[in-house]
């Protein structure tokens, strides 16, 4: 069986706040490789390709501009089952719902925007990874 790949982005909330560093050290505690990093400033292009899958929802415009409000920490992690492993890492999406003890759970909460501010994304399926790190590190 080969080694699963995921990406993971750190969003402009995290990069602000100064949680980039936190946050990958948590990843890189459960024991997941970090195998790709960089600091992007993404582009509408980029993040159209990247969120298409949300095109026409209310929250897309804002998550749009949001996400280019800063830069991104991009990075690929590796490991056995790890796209499942960050997710739950993740916590849920609602960070004032997420689980104490996740990334959302602990750093997140609602700031009352039109977007959830959520810290980071992780891809959802083996398919998202592939086509999410080809978009992130081409
Ligand atoms: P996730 O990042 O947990 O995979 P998603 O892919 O459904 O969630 O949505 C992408 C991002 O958009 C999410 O991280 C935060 C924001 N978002 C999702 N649903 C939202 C909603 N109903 N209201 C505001 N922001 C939302
Ligand atoms: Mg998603």
């Amino acid at each position: 069986m080969s080694v699963e790949r995921t990406l993971v982005l750190v969003k402009p909330d995290g990069v602000t706040r100064g949680l980039t560093g936190t946050v990958l050290a948590r990843v890189e505690a459960k024991g997941y490789k970090l195998v790709e990093l960089r600091l992007v400033n993404a582009t509408r292009e980029l993040l159209e390709q990247h969120y298409a899958e949300h095109v026409g929802k209310p929250f897309y415009e804002p998550l749009v501009e949001f996400m280019l409000s800063g830069p991104v920490a991009a990075a690929v992690f590796e490991g056995q089952r790890v796209i499942e492993g960050f997710r739950s890492l993740a916590g849920s999406t609602e960070p004032t719902a997420a689980a104490p003890g996740t990334i959302r759970g602990d750093l997140g909460r609602d700031w009352g925007l039109k977007v959830q501010q959520n810290l980071v994304h992780g891809s959802d399926s083996a398919e998202s990874a592939e086509r999410e790190i080809g978009i992130w590190f081409s």
